[in-house]
């Protein structure tokens, strides 16, 4: 037998060999099924004494190699669970044993990648006197001044009336919505530098100096700086980075994260940068490859980056780009009921939904619009705009919503709502609402149908999915799901309040504003009662009297992707209140982002566990909205200069490219 052969053979029968158990290698005594005895065995059983006498070792001995390999799978298996389910456990046996993705073998020891974390009161980063301090998180907020305001969810008589909208007339830019005149110029009266009239900056504009807005400028330059060169060191050309493992992912094969970043990086003023990701782009980005892309993924991150980016510089480069990709996504819309198909294969122009499934995403074909409806505009191609159009045309007039909202899911086929009964504002839903706003800015407010169902939509929220947290009254969106009230809310949800915002900044009912300022401290507080001061992606808020804090976390619930939306959010408060507490809100979380998410060799990881700060659990992936979205809303949340990007002239799409309105473009 060749030292070969002996490798080759099970371990089990050579330590039995050595034994003298075996007496002939090639027919082992033993089972290839499974069957784990550890009762009686016949012969071997009289009285139980002799039974009895038999060592665990020796019953363990006696096992077939199959069934203790079985044994030891559960076991690794069951220990794997553990880890997986209680993420303090790790911290315990972090040395050598946590591992949560399956590419473990590129992955290095985590924990040492990570930054030590730092002490409260202890900033890596310099602070501002104005920060506020992250003691406390577990104590509920003192907000008393939120309970004092009353519930906003008692809509009273507009609520009777909200599926039965009515535009009693338009006048000269006026319009009547429940008896209340909407002033859609409203916004056109702006003082010099683009400010609103609306909410002249509350008595803490002293506080708050020119050297502060360029400190914190310069963080956000210098955290994008740092996500870049992690980015540029282990992903370059690739669609995401993999910080811990200091590798990629890919998702379609497109250089996402570059393409997501172009503009950031144009509005950041970080040159350099900027041209070297469009020199790959010129030399390297080709739409014609064999991919299945997701239409809706494609069009916000790709599509709309490219084209905001041709809009910021002027460069036919992204506009060529632009075209290219656009016409490719076109073959999602060929299905029998004109509503698109989730995935194209932008090589061959062939489309189809989901393996298992005929349905798309309500969110997904109603948050296409405002990219495709640019390059209509810029193409002189109407087939464009003609494809998303026939979308809102169809969902405007469908059966199964609830006063306004929309279920989740569509069927290619017959165009009619699926999965009906769950109503929710978070993941599948979201920015339907998000994008009948701004499709409505967009063309210059001139679509009664989007904002009519824009409307009665908020008004459908206000009825249905607004409550009111205990003990501190935090004002909340929760979900209906087959009529029962639940008291979940996605940080997805956290766009809403900028949105709410920018609706009221556009001439629609001021308790807009007032709804979007109270769910905006709710996202603040999703944050900061966090130990580390990050928000996780869901929470549950407890309704119950005597319920001692506002906000549960599900231990499923504990991870944070470096989303945008609570910034976002923040970016449109600020921009329309001038009060300095957004940007102080924001500070805190862009802190909180660099001592819990920061990876030393560079980029930022989404984490686990924002419940621990001593340990949050990096999941070594930086998704591109990180760069596209929110370094890029922090930069313009801290500005103070508003004609960068302003809203008179860009709508935002749902990942942060600022297109043209129409109007001013
Ligand atoms: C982004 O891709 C977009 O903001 C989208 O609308 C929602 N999800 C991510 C960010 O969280």
């Amino acid at each position: 037998m060749s030292s070969t052969t002996v490798r080759a053979t099970d371990w089990r029968n050579i330590s039995q060999f050595r034994k003298g158990l075996v007496t002939d290698m090639h027919q082992p005594s033993r089972r290839d099924y499974v069957s784990i005895n550890f009762g009686h065995r016949s012969g071997s059983y009289n009285n139980g004494k002799h039974w009895r006498k038999q060592s665990c070792w020796r019953k363990w001995k006696q096992l077939s190699r199959l069934q203790r390999s079985l044994i030891l799978f559960i076991l690794v298996l069951l220990f794997i669970c553990l880890i997986a389910s209680y993420p303090t456990v790790t911290e315990h046996l972090r040395d050598g044993h946590q591992d949560t993705d399956s590419n473990s073998a590129m992955k290095p020891f985590i924990p040492q990648m990570l930054p030590e974390p730092v002490k409260r009161g202890q900033p890596p980063m310099q602070e501002q006197p104005s920060q506020r301090k992250l003691s406390n998180k577990r104590r509920p907020p003192v907000l008393n001044h939120l309970q004092k305001k009353g519930n906003t969810s008692d809509t009273g008589a507009v609520d009777k009336a909200a599926d039965s909208i009515k535009k009693k007339g338009k006048e000269q830019g006026v319009i009547s919505w429940h008896g209340a005149m909407i002033d859609i110029n409203h916004n056109t009266e702006r003082t010099k530098n683009g400010e609103n009239k609306e909410g002249s900056p509350p008595n803490q504009k002293a506080k708050f100096s020119k050297e502060s807005e360029a400190v914190r400028l310069a963080a956000v330059q210098e955290a994008f700086r740092h996500a870049w060169k992690g980015y540029k060191d282990f992903a370059w050309g690739h669609d995401e980075l993999k910080p811990i493992s200091k590798s990629y992912s890919e998702w379609f094969g497109l250089g996402l994260t570059l393409i997501d970043a172009l503009d950031t990086m144009w509005i950041l003023s970080l040159k350099e940068e900027f041209e070297e990701a469009k020199a790959w782009v010129a030399a390297e980005l080709t739409f014609n490859k064999n991919v299945d892309v997701n239409l809706f993924e494609t069009t916000i991150r790709i599509l709309g980056g490219l084209l905001s980016t041709y809009h910021l510089t002027g460069d036919t480069l992204f506009l060529d780009k632009a075209k290219d990709i656009g016409s490719r996504l076109m073959p999602a819309f060929n299905t029998p009921s004109k509503i698109p198909y989730s995935d194209v294969n932008i090589g061959k122009g062939t489309a189809h939904p989901p393996h298992w499934t005929s349905d798309s995403t309500v969110a997904e074909v109603t948050s296409i619009q405002l990219e495709f409806r640019e390059l209509s505009r810029l193409t002189q191609k109407p087939q464009y705009q003609d494809a998303v159009a026939e979308i809102m045309k169809q969902i405007h007039k469908l059966d199964g919503k609830l006063d306004g909202l929309v279920p989740m899911f569509i069927n290619t086929n017959n165009g009619q709502f699926t999965h009906q009964g769950i109503y929710t504002l978070g993941a599948r839903a979201d920015s339907y609402y998000e994008y009948l706003l701004k499709q409505w800015i967009q063309g210059g407010k001139k679509e009664d149908q989007l904002l009519e169902d824009y409307l009665q939509a908020i008004e459908g929220v206000k009825k249905n999915l607004l409550q009111k947290s205990s003990p501190s009254g935090l004002t909340f969106v929760g979900e209906v799901s087959h009529g029962q009230f639940s008291s979940k809310m996605d940080h997805l949800v956290c766009f809403l309040p900028g949105t709410l915002a920018l609706g009221a900044y556009n001439g629609l009912p001021s308790d807009h504003m007032d709804l979007a300022k109270q769910l905006m401290e709710t996202c603040y507080q999703m944050y900061t009662q966090m130990e580390t001061g990050l928000s996780p992606e869901i929470v549950h808020f407890n309704m119950h009297q005597g319920s001692t804090r506002d906000i549960d976390v599900k231990l499923a619930d504990r991870h944070n992707l470096l989303r945008p939306e609570t910034v976002e959010s923040l970016f449109y408060l600020y921009r329309f209140t001038k009060d300095h507490k957004y940007q102080d809100w924001g500070w805190e979380i862009l802190q909180n982002f660099n001592r819990y998410t920061k990876v030393p060799s560079g980029g930022y990881t989404s984490i686990n566990n924002v419940c621990d700060p001593d340990y949050p659990s990096p999941r070594d992936k930086m998704d591109s909205f990180f760069l596209g979205e929110t370094l890029k809303y922090f930069y313009l949340l801290f500005s103070d200069d508003f004609n960068v990007i302003s809203l008179d002239q860009y709508v935002f799409n749902t990942e942060a490219h600022p297109l043209p309105i129409w109007a001013s473009a």
